[in-house]
């Protein structure tokens, strides 16, 4: 067995890259600069642990595996056998899940083979609008789901801004279609699984619910599992979740042929082992105390930064948030979306400008704006720090500008980069 080494796991060494592609090498250091150098409050991306990173990037990128563990395509496979096997045994494990399907390579990915398993062109599907909350692979018109299926949508109740449950139970029963979507990007609230579930029975529809937001919280045990409700629930694993960028899908035994089949051979050819590698550590992670307090941490501070927000006059939607996210509606301080996400940028607050349920702007200009905390409470950030990141993102929204040469501008930028001292992002290994 080849001697264990750091070398062994991170594959060719960081001097040898800089010696031969010095381009690339200074881009992955000033990315890695970027990430620490401002407040990452984008809710779809956090800071995966250096063990995942390890497993992305071994030499288990070079091997061929088309198939699935045990009926491989391709010779050499035993060691990815058992990479993939503890895979999909930590996945069952950690959702409760009857079947798990770990080789979709991103979230679309594994949309798409959900799509492929349970529906064929031309059939109905029911799912969440895009502008009130959605995702693009939920039935978009610019994207496969919206071209090769008949995608009706529900949306948010202009009273709550909450999803309009009667509406779905309205268009299930008008249109009966042949998979019911809950899910998406932009939603603060807890979804009614069981309620989806009971629409679903009704109209003969397959429950699908596209949980890459907050399966993470799942993980973490803090908020309710779609996982007993559903048929198949996809998922991203780079999201609360700190894994690897990759896919994911869970399913009723009923349905783990179809979804394998759809996965591969219909939508994917061979997996990416090292992916798949980093999924299988992110799930042990995911199974310890110490990331369910990290999810308590995420949800705590997503509810003071939406609150704090809110009492500085930049409006959550639906009144605040039950998971890691929350939707502002910047008119009540008279700023668009793409402004604030600019004004926060040279500020060094990253986040980014969206859609608000009937918003009266264009989407590239957009009348709020979305954060998350799954990233600062990696950083350790706890509820404290919550609210002075509201006061600092008020302000840069408010009082600052683009231009990050301007004076308020630098004030918050230098109270920003006051913040990350205390609460680095992958500190040095003796700072630990
Ligand atoms: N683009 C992701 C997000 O930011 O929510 C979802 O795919």
């Amino acid at each position: 067995m080849t001697a264990v080494t750091p070398d062994t796991y991170y594959g060719p060494d960081f001097g040898a890259l800089l010696e031969q592609d010095p381009e690339i090498a200074g881009l992955l250091v000033s990315e890695l600069d970027r990430q620490r150098s401002g407040l990452q409050l984008i809710a779809s991306e956090n800071q995966t642990s250096p063990a995942v990173l390890a497993a992305l990037g071994s030499t288990l990128s070079n091997k061929y595996a088309e198939g699935y563990p045990h009926a491989r395509y391709y010779g050499g496979c035993a060691e990815v056998d058992k990479v993939e096997d503890l895979a999909i045994a930590r996945a069952k494990a950690l959702f409760g899940a009857e079947h798990a399907n770990v080789q979709p390579h991103s979230g679309a990915s594994a949309n798409l083979a959900v799509y492929g398993a349970f529906a064929a062109p031309g059939d109905t599907v029911l799912a969440m609008s895009l502008d009130h909350g959605g995702h693009l692979t939920h039935g978009f018109k610019v994207s496969f789901s919206g071209k090769w299926f008949n995608a009706v949508h529900y949306g948010v109740s202009q009273e709550t801004e909450d999803i309009d449950y009667d509406q779905v139970e309205k268009l299930a029963k008008e249109h009966r279609p042949k998979i019911i979507l809950a899910g998406g990007s932009a939603i603060p609230r807890l979804i009614d699984f069981e309620r989806f579930r009971a629409i679903a029975d009704e109209v003969g529809a397959i429950f699908w619910v596209d949980a890459a937001h907050f399966i993470g919280l799942v993980a973490g045990k803090v908020i309710p599992s779609p996982v007993p409700h559903a048929d198949v629930v996809s998922f991203t694993t780079h999201k609360v979740l700190r894994g690897p960028r990759g896919g994911a899908i869970v399913c009723k035994e009923e349905h783990a042929k179809k979804i394998d089949r759809a996965v591969f051979p219909m939508m994917q050819g061979g997996p990416l082992m090292h992916g798949v590698a980093g999924k299988a550590v992110n799930f042990a992670e995911c199974a310890t105390p110490a990331y369910q307090a990290y999810a308590q941490g995420v949800l705590d501070n997503a509810r003071v930064l939406a609150d704090t927000l809110g009492e500085l006059g930049i409006r959550p939607i639906t009144g605040g948030t039950d998971t890691h996210l929350s939707l502002h509606d910047l008119r009540g301080v008279g700023v668009t979306g793409v402004d604030a996400e600019a004004r926060c940028d040279a500020a060094g607050i990253v986040l980014n400008k969206n859609a608000i349920p009937f918003d009266p702007e264009k989407p590239n200009v957009a009348s709020g704006i979305r954060v998350g905390s799954p990233s600062v409470t990696t950083q350790g950030m706890g509820t404290e720090e919550m609210r002075t990141v509201a006061q600092l993102i008020h302000r840069a929204v408010t009082e600052g500008d683009a231009d990050p040469e301007h004076a308020v501008t630098r004030e918050v930028r230098g109270q920003v980069t006051e913040l990350l001292t205390s609460f680095p992002a992958y500190p040095e290994p003796a700072a630990r």
